[in-house]
């Protein structure tokens, strides 16, 4: 049977929903149009005032906001709450130019738990568990968000972070770990270390797992489901809104379903700003309904994925968004076609390879150069040429076939490529260099 954390809220009717969001949206644009002159300045700009907006109905009234205001307005141009109400900051892992920083007063923390809370309890999660948390703890979200929604719900919490690979083994082994929390390229590879130490899916306690902070493909999800012996669930968010939990799975795992009380979605055309149909893939934008220290409206997320509104059968009512194939500034331009890293992900982990690569592009005579170099399991590793080739060949077909273009494949040896223990380097662009 399915259960929830705010089952009136979780399965309420679209009638309800859109009341609350009417309400919140009003009352929000007033805050920030009284808080933040940032905001306020980008409204007259457009020709908007805060009486302008009476429903979501007039939300396409207002602007956007992008990565580059953030940036601008660093560290307190968006701020909406006195600092004396602000009881912390998170801030993004950029690794160019300023990192945003978000600030939250008590309440938007307790919003941002009690969203992580809805995740847990989706996956099968109550206060009978013990859940490792290795996501990273600090300016990072994913460890300080899901160990609080996990403490609204009284589990037992081992609040790890990332990193010390065996000292995670031991934990989950000695503590009986059910539930686990990272980033789906470290649970890869935890579970590739476990099955190394002898561990199989059946020794392993964990019974499920929540995934998210980065894009990985459905043939992931079913490697790692296979090597721990667990169901593992997405869920989805960003800093700039508050952290994990905008958006998380259900028993259904067939998308997120985006916690529309406090959200509103968008998805526009990332080129035009067009607003765009549901089921028409395109740029997720969202407005923050109540957090009041960092109060973000049309804040576009570059994520690039779809929503449906059809009815779920776990009984939730939220909408819901697919799994976001990669940022827009993720997705490469390599001879003129659109690559995203998963795509690749999805072809190798069908020919039955590790998720263990890395996407090597550059440029030569001003003709970009494309370069796949694939890990071997230990079980694959051979210095028969032959063999080599034919994989080779092999993965490089399937590339073209999921691509249209084609990819030189290195197959290299065992545990050759550097694992992440947080968000996975896959692609080295050197043209960028
Ligand atoms: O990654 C928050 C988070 C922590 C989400 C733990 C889930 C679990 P940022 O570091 O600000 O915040 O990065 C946000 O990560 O815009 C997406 O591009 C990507 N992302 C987050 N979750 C997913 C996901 C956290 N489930 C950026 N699938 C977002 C694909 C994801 N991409």
């Amino acid at each position: 049977m399915e259960r929830y954390f705010q089952e009136e809220i979780e399965c309420a009717d679209r009638e309800t929903l859109t009341a609350i969001q009417n309400e919140r949206l009003v009352s929000q644009v007033r805050h920030v149009w009284d808080n933040v002159p940032y905001y306020r300045k980008k409204m007259e700009e457009k020709g908007v005032t805060c009486e302008d907006i009476k429903s979501i109905y007039d939300l396409h009234k207002l602007p956007f906001l992008s990565k580059a205001d953030l940036r601008e307005a660093y560290p307190y141009g968006l701020l909406g709450a006195p600092l004396s109400d602000c009881v912390r900051i998170h801030s993004t892992s950029g690794t160019t130019g300023k990192r945003v920083v978000a600030f939250y007063t008590q309440e938007d923390i307790d919003l941002w738990e009690e969203c992580c809370a809805r995740a847990l309890t989706a996956a099968g999660g109550t206060k009978e568990d013990v859940c490792q948390v290795s996501y990273g703890f600090g300016l990072f979200t994913g460890g300080a968000g899901l160990n609080g929604g996990y403490h609204k719900l009284g589990c037992l919490t081992v609040p790890i972070s990332s990193g010390n690979t065996d000292r995670q083994i031991m934990f989950i082994m000695d503590l009986k770990a059910t539930i686990l929390c990272c980033t789906p390229s470290y649970a890869a590879y935890l579970g590739e270390r476990m099955k190394e130490l002898g561990y199989g899916p059946d020794d392993i306690p964990l019974k499920a797992g929540i995934f998210g902070a980065e894009a990985w493909s459905e043939e992931m999800r079913r490697d790692i489901e296979k090597t721990l012996g667990i169901k593992a669930f997405d869920i989805y968010g960003l800093t700039e809104l508050s952290g994990p939990g905008v958006a998380f799975e259900c028993s259904a795992r067939a998308g997120m379903h985006i916690n529309e009380d406090h959200f509103i979605a968008e998805i526009i055309n990332p080129e035009t700003e067009e607003i765009l149909p549901d089921g028409e893939r395109g740029e997720l934008v969202f407005t923050s309904l109540d957090k009041k220290g960092f109060p973000l409206l049309r804040y576009r997320t570059r994520d690039i994925c779809t929503l449906t509104r059809e009815k779920c059968s776990c009984g939730r009512t939220h909408l819901r968004m697919s799994k976001p194939m990669g940022r827009s500034d993720d997705m490469l331009i390599i001879r003129g076609v659109n690559v995203f890293p998963s795509q690749i992900e999805t072809v190798l982990l069908n020919l039955g390879y590790p998720a263990n690569y890395q996407i090597i592009v550059d440029r030569v005579n001003n003709t970009d150069t494309f370069e796949v170099k694939v890990e071997m399991t230990p079980e694959m590793f051979t210095d028969n040429l032959g063999e080599v080739e034919g994989r080779q060949r092999q993965i490089s077909d399937g590339l073209k076939s999921m691509l249209g273009i084609k990819a030189k494949v290195s197959l290299v040896a065992p545990k050759t490529i550097a694992r992440s223990e947080g968000k996975a380097v896959r692609v080295i662009d050197n043209r960028k260099i």
